[in-house]
């Protein structure tokens, strides 16, 4: 409210609103973005959960004063109905509830609801579709078709966002008495399970609204289809109809029987749900072991939370993305709370008291990793602990709540939890609901369901049964076998071959540096040994081995030695271009470290991630530009040069800020309101030239970055950063440690090139051009772990040496894998930010006068703060 009201968002890092149109488009991210205040509405319902009565009610006034639900903006409807009309009916929910205690609200008069009816009318036009399945995005002033509206020629919307919406549009419709809402939300549902896929009863990620087709058949439980299985469930919660429990149990079926791997899910094709249709899982699937407890399925839910839980220990935050052998596929968690959000649910469901001290692991971290003076920022890359200015609507909807009600006794709320139900944002809507204007005709559609097994039913409602044995250590006998799953995992995605075949160092008819994809006869050859391409979409070309498909079981071997050949290659040139990205950490006051930037390394100067930090002042180069002979060298002498991009060339600035006796420089961005949010970083290249001259570390940042910098030197004169490749411990009281010692720094090193792993290969710039069509995207996953599939996507192949198991494993053993990660985990262990960010020579009166005054200034921070 301090820093960015009425804006939607809240960006931490730079103090300010994230209003639409004044930053740098994120692209689709910013579709939840309104310019309606969206975080405050967001949070209405929180602010009672966390029993703030009076700024509950103070908050409505303003929503009330304040919002304008008419802008000329282009939003996402899917987000617009889980944040904003979720936010209105959660808060007219509790205000209801409020006013009927009789202390609280006495003035409420519906105003909520009625603004909640008003968006829901704005948001109909987007069901006009001959199917049903709405538009993804309208624009709240012109609707869908009109010129002015910008938008309505979508063709293809994600299957969650076209199924996640019957909680809300009920509940309007039922609060209300106007019933259209409900009746197109129901119809939307209706369509999409005509659509699953009859032989496997999944469907895929995305459809077109106009034909029906679906346009992606990859099939999980995470991105772009997880809440269309929640409001299923949920729909029969709140509106007690059957159908939704039928549909929501068949696709529970299907789902145990082709996605669920315990502790794993991972995503398969519509068509044939047998095959992988990847080998990584994204973070928003950590909500479902929360949907099987609601299901009263508890056993997998238990696997998979413990599954994710380590994953998070291991990296103190759910990457977005990770792969089967559980390495990092993309690095950024934008504080997400859907694990916390499972964490409450099993806890609920098992009162073992683990799941407290998981919740508090979470907190810690937070607290810890994220938090910065003006809020908490999401982690642009969890392996370096770097921030993005970022702070999501959900983390104040959803986080807050889940770990409040986790720990919260029942006298601590002050309403009865148990007759609401979350919706996927986590607004609270009545279950009461179910009995009310109920004048929705109901499809009679129970003859198209499948027959399930019995257990099926085994757990749903009404239950009969217990719904798990009241034994403190049933969860813990669960969890048990999976202590060291993430840990001791053995790669997975290569198929295992006779040991034999492999020792005697035959070589396979084409070697994979050899061959070019637009030669007819290494085609020809791939085609015998069983390996296709398979041209991708965006024109990159994928390889895939199914041993099955070979001429021979001798061409089959030949085959897997040519994968095996290609996946280090792809490796070793991983590793050649491999970007590691380094952190420019704030460490004086008022920052201590909480503030994070993505960096940028060099192809020259000091590595890095082969040395310990350099910390030091900062000042501006005289010129800035860095471009010839400093003539302030005095200013720069022992300290970080800050220097503009552009003019020279990067070894040029680099020569001439360590002649004039800097330690270490950062160059930025001259290209104005350039962000590592919006651009892929780079390294600065040398001069072609030799550049062992340049033994000074140098970073480069984007615009908005550099000026985060640029701005605290205005404000506060004296900035000392640290420059390393991973964010150090961001605790005062580590300020002044011991600097580590030479030892120390090799392990330091060793950690490095763990923290640099996972980097995607792109083999373009590496290769002739008739080989840069072989190439990698995130996206471009092949089927694996199959039995008979051995893929290779590059993108997939680590670049980290201490993590290349892939190449290695063929014999099947873990042996040597384990070794590795033993030695990784006791290499990260060594690079455990509790380091000191190193010493400076100071008398002690002096540090602890600095020390006192530090901790003065944080308390006065932490006061301030949220
Ligand atoms: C939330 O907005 C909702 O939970 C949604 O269903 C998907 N996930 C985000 C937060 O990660």
């Amino acid at each position: 409210m301090e820093h960015a009201y009425p804006a939607d968002e809240l960006m931490p890092l730079t103090c300010r609103g994230r209003v639409r149109g004044q930053e740098p488009s994120r692209g689709d991210v910013d579709d939840a973005l309104g310019k309606f205040s969206l975080t405050l509405i967001d949070s209405l319902d929180t602010l009672v959960v966390l029993n703030k009565t009076k700024e509950f009610e103070d908050a409505v006034r303003k929503v009330l004063r304040d919002v304008n639900l008419d802008n000329d903006v282009v939003v996402s409807v899917f987000e617009t109905n889980i944040r904003v009309l979720g936010g209105l009916l959660g808060g007219h929910s509790l205000a209801i509830m409020l006013k009927e205690k009789g202390e609280y609200m006495q003035w409420y008069n519906d105003e909520l609801l009625q603004m909640a009816k008003q968006l829901g009318y704005k948001l109909l036009p987007a069901f006009n579709t001959t199917s049903g399945l709405p538009y993804p995005r309208i624009n709240l002033k012109f609707g869908i078709r009109k010129p002015e509206a910008r938008t309505g020629t979508e063709t293809d919307t994600c299957t969650a966002c076209a199924g996640t919406l019957i909680l809300e549009f009920a509940a309007l419709s039922r609060f209300t008495g106007a019933t259209i809402f409900e009746e197109y939300a129901r119809k939307a549902l209706d369509f999409l399970w005509e659509k699953r896929q009859r032989s496997s009863n999944l469907v895929g990620v995305t459809i077109n609204i106009h034909t029906g087709d679906w346009v992606r058949k990859d099939s999980g439980v995470g991105a772009g289809i997880d809440s269309y299985y929640e409001y299923l469930l949920k729909a029969y919660v709140l509106l007690g109809d059957d159908s939704f429990l039928e549909r929501f149990n068949t696709h529970y079926d299907a789902i145990m029987r082709y996605i669920s791997q315990p502790p794993l899910l991972l995503d398969v094709h519509i068509h044939k749900p047998m095959l992988n249709a990847r080998t990584w899982m994204d973070a928003l699937l950590a909500f479902f072991p929360g949907l099987q407890v609601l299901k009263g399925d508890i056993r997998p839910a238990i696997e998979t939370h413990e599954m994710l839980y380590q994953v998070i220990k291991k990296h103190n935050f759910l990457p977005e993305a990770f792969t089967t052998d559980f390495r990092v596929h993309w690095a950024q968690h934008p504080l997400r709370p859907e694990f916390a959000e499972s964490t409450y649910f099993l806890y609920k469901a098992t009162g073992d008291p683990y799941y407290l001290e998981v919740g508090k692991t979470l907190i810690e971290n937070l607290n810890k990793y994220a938090r910065v003076p003006c809020g908490f920022a999401a982690m642009k890359d969890v392996r370096t602990g770097s921030h993005e200015d970022r702070m999501d609507s959900f983390f104040l909807a959803e986080m807050f709540k889940y770990l409040y009600l986790l720990f919260a006794d029942k006298e601590d709320v002050i309403f009865d939890i148990e007759d609401y139900i979350f919706t996927t944002e986590a607004h609270l809507l009545p279950l009461w609901l179910s009995t009310t204007n109920q004048r929705i005709s109901k499809k009679n559609t129970t003859s198209e369901y499948t027959e399930l097994d019995d257990s099926n039913f085994d757990w749903t409602c009404p239950n009969t049964q217990i719904l798990f044995p009241n034994d403190p250590l049933y969860a813990q006998s669960i969890r048990e076998p999976l202590k060291n799953v993430v840990d001791k995992s053995c790669p997975r995605g290569i198929i295992r071959v006779r040991e034999e075949s492999f020792r005697s160092g035959a070589k396979p008819p084409l070697r994979a540096r050899d061959f070019m994809a637009t030669n007819p006869e290494h085609l020809e050859i791939l085609k015998k040994m069983g390996v296709s391409l398979i041209h991708l979409k965006d024109g990159r070309v994928q390889l895939v081995q199914h041993a099955i498909q070979a001429a021979s079981s001798i061409d089959a071997e030949d085959g897997l030695r040519f994968m095996q050949e290609m996946i280090e290659l792809s490796s070793q040139q991983q590793k050649e271009q491999q970007l590691p990205p380094r952190a420019v950490q704030i460490v004086s006051h008022p920052f201590f470290g909480r503030v994070v930037l993505t960096a940028g390394p060099a192809q020259f100067g000091l590595d890095l991630s082969k040395h310990k930090e350099t910390r030091g002042f900062v000042a501006s180069s005289k010129p800035y530009n860095g471009c010839s002979e400093l003539t302030n060298p005095e200013a720069v002498m022992g300290k970080i040069a800050l220097i503009q991009r552009g003019q020279c060339m990067f070894a040029e600035k680099a020569r001439n800020i360590q002649n004039a006796g800097a330690i270490g420089g950062i160059v930025i961005d001259d290209n104005e309101g350039s962000s590592s949010d919006t651009a892929p970083l780079f390294q600065m290249a040398g001069d072609g030239k030799d550049t062992d001259d340049i033994t000074i570390p140098m970073l480069f940042l984007f615009s908005k970055e550099g000026s985060i910098i640029l701005d605290a030197i205005r404000e506060y004169e004296e900035v000392e950063v640290l420059l390393s490749d991973k964010a150090k411990d961001r605790d005062p009281e580590m300020e002044n440690e011991e600097q580590p010692s030479s030892e120390s720094d090799s392990q330091n090193q060793s950690a490095e090139q763990i923290a640099s792993s996972s980097q995607e290969v792109d083999l373009v710039d590496q290769e002739s051009p008739e080989e840069s069509s072989l190439n990698s995207h995130p996206e471009s996953l092949s089927p694996a772990d199959t039995d008979d599939a051995a893929s290779i996507s590059p993108s997939e192949q680590n670049s980290n040496p201490t993590e290349n198991h892939e190449t290695t494993s063929l014999d099947g053993e873990c042996t040597d894998l384990d070794n590795q990660l033993q030695e990784q985990s006791e290499t990260e262990e060594d690079s455990n930010p509790n380091v000191s960010w190193g010493k400076k020579v100071q008398p002690i009166d002096s540090i602890l006068a600095d020390w006192n005054e530090d901790i003065e200034a944080f308390e006065m921070m932490e006061k301030d703060e949220l």
